[in-house]
Parts: structure tokens; sequence; C-alpha cells
């Protein structure tokens, strides 16, 4: 059995937590094992939590999932949840473009300590005030086509939406796919 790290990150409110508990509680054939944890290292914020999940993925990986802190004021955290990783998922909220700036920032932050495969998936595509995909996409900076992430529309309260997310990063993983 081979352990892998997946980091969800992702503004405040973006679905971080949902994504992992969802993640964590699929009855799916290939997911064979659920945990859920939350672990609190300041009393006075439930913001300073992240997530922890569990997912076996077939019968080679312990898929580890972390949600980081939204706060960039936890960005300690960020820095050590994201270096054991090979990979993670930046969530953005599609009808919070005031955010936008934000994620940018945390993906900077990101990218200035690992280079691995990562990808972005968009919430709250269902409500009202949501962007389109290829708007956000420019407005987070991705003006061209080329080193473009792979962007894809995930809601975490959807089982089989978070499963095709959580396939779409670890297609990445295979030799090749990046
Ligand atoms: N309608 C809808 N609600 C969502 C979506 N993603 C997250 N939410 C809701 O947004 C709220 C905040 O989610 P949460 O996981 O706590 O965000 P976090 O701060 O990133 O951990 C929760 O009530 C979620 O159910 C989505 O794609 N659509
Ligand atoms: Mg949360």
């Amino acid at each position: 059995m081979k352990n892998m790290r997946l980091v969800v990150t992702g503004t405040v409110g973006a679905g971080k937590s949902t994504f992992v508990r969802t993640a964590s509680e699929i009855e799916v054939v290939q997911i064979e094992r659920t945990v859920t944890d939350e672990i609190s290292i300041d009393k006075e914020e439930t913001t300073v939590a992240f997530d922890f999940g569990k997912v076996t993925f077939g019968p080679d990986i312990d898929l580890h999932i972390y949600g980081t802190p939204g706060q960039s004021r936890f960005d300690f955290m960020w820095d050590i949840l994201i270096q054991d990783a090979q990979t993670y998922i930046l969530l953005v909220a599609a009808h919070r473009p005031n955010d936008f700036p934000y994620a940018r920032s945390i993906l900077s932050f990101m990218e200035q300590r690992v280079e691995i495969p990562m990808i972005i998936g968009l919430t709250h595509m269902d409500c009202s005030g949501a962007l389109s995909s290829e708007e956000i996409t420019l407005q987070l900076g991705y003006v061209s086509e080329s080193n473009r992430p792979p962007i894809v529309t995930v809601n975490p309260n959807l089982r089989t939406s978070v499963l095709s997310t959580l396939m779409t990063s670890m297609e990445l993983l295979i030799p090749g796919n990046a």
C-alpha cells in the first residue's frame, strides 16, 4: 500500500471542508475505507483547523486528503500541508469574483513552494451570480491556453462530482499525463 497526499486548498467558503468530508464518506467499489477527522490546533478559531480524510484508491493507494484553512494568516499550515503533497486542488467559488485575487495569491504561495501538478475546481457553479468557466479562467490570470492547469466544475456536496475531480487529479500523476 502506497500513501499519497492530496491537498485541497482555496478561498474561505469555497467548499474545502465539504469536499474532504464527501470524499471520505463515499462508499463505492474503489474506495474501501474512509476516515474523517478534523484536527484543531487553535481553540479560539475553528478556521485554523484543517480537514483530513482518507480514501483507498484501488488495491495500491491510500490517498490522504488534507483541506487547508482558508485564511492567509494560517499560511504556516499551508506550508506544512503542501510539503509532502503529490498534487493539489484549488477550489474557487464561481459566484464570488471578489475572492478571485485571493485565490490567485494562494496559487502563488503554493507555486513558490512546490512544483507539482494541480487542478482548479470551480464550486458554486449552481449558484446565482456564478461566472462562466471561461470568464473565471481569464480572471485568474490564464490568458493563454498554454500552461493552463485543468479546470473542472465540482459540487463538493455531490459524491460523483468529488470522485470525478479526484480522478482528474490522480490522472495527472500518471507519467506522461501531466
Ligand atoms: N450550492 C452549492 N453549495 C456549495 C458548493 N460548494 C460548497 N457549498 C456550500 O458552501 C458552504 C461552505 O462550504 P465549506 O466546505 O464549509 O467551505 P470551506 O470554507 O472552503 O471549508 C457549505 O454550506 C457547502 O455546502 C457548491 O458547489 N454548490
Ligand atoms: Mg472549512
